[in-house]
């Protein structure tokens, strides 16, 4: 089982090589990711969180990218707010699956944020999910699914849960 450990210090670290890196735009957008990590945890994927705004901190979301990618992550979800270029970004700088979750923050309550992260153009994609928590749930669930092609740990795991929501559960 994949251990976790979030901080609202802005950064969080996991002890394994992380295989799934979820950025933030702000520590505001925190409680969004909040039953996100639970299920990275079923999934037995190991992550780490960091906070690294597109806009406001360019350089130490450039230097996550490329420090995470060398330790060998494999799917990243960038998580924003507002004009959400974050997860267009992320694709930029990596070659790796990126998945984007909106987060309704702002007078536009994640419309605008679900705009900027689907929108982008020819080349550079970014896997966009639902605004908000049921996104975060999804991008997790999504990694999961990723990663289960090679994976068979993962993949029973991702069974499993698929049968839970069979079962009625949540
Ligand atoms: C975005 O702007 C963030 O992802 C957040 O959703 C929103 C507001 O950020 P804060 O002003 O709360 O830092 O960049």
């Amino acid at each position: 089982m994949a251990e976790s450990k979030t901080s609202t210090g802005g950064k969080s670290r996991k002890e394994s090589t992380p295989r799934v890196v979820i950025l933030l735009g702000s520590s505001s957008d925190l409680p969004v990711i909040e039953k996100m990590l639970p299920l990275l945890d079923r999934f037995g994927l190991a992550y780490v969180v960091e906070v690294a705004s597109a806009h406001r901190q360019p350089e130490k979301l450039k230097r996550i990218v490329e420090e995470t990618e060398k330790e060998g992550a494999e799917v990243y979800v960038a998580v924003a707010g507002m004009a959400a270029h974050l997860p267009g970004v992320v694709a930029s700088l990596t070659g790796r699956p990126v998945i984007g979750v909106p987060v309704a923050s702002g007078p536009l309550a994640g419309v605008d944020a679900l705009l900027s992260i689907v929108q982008m153009p020819p080349g550079v994609p970014v896997a966009t999910v639902a605004v908000g928590s049921a996104g975060a749930s999804n991008a997790a669930c999504l990694a999961a699914r990723m990663l289960a092609l090679k994976d068979p740990k993962v993949a029973a795991a991702v069974q499993d849960y698929r049968r839970e929501l069979a079962r009625g559960g949540r």
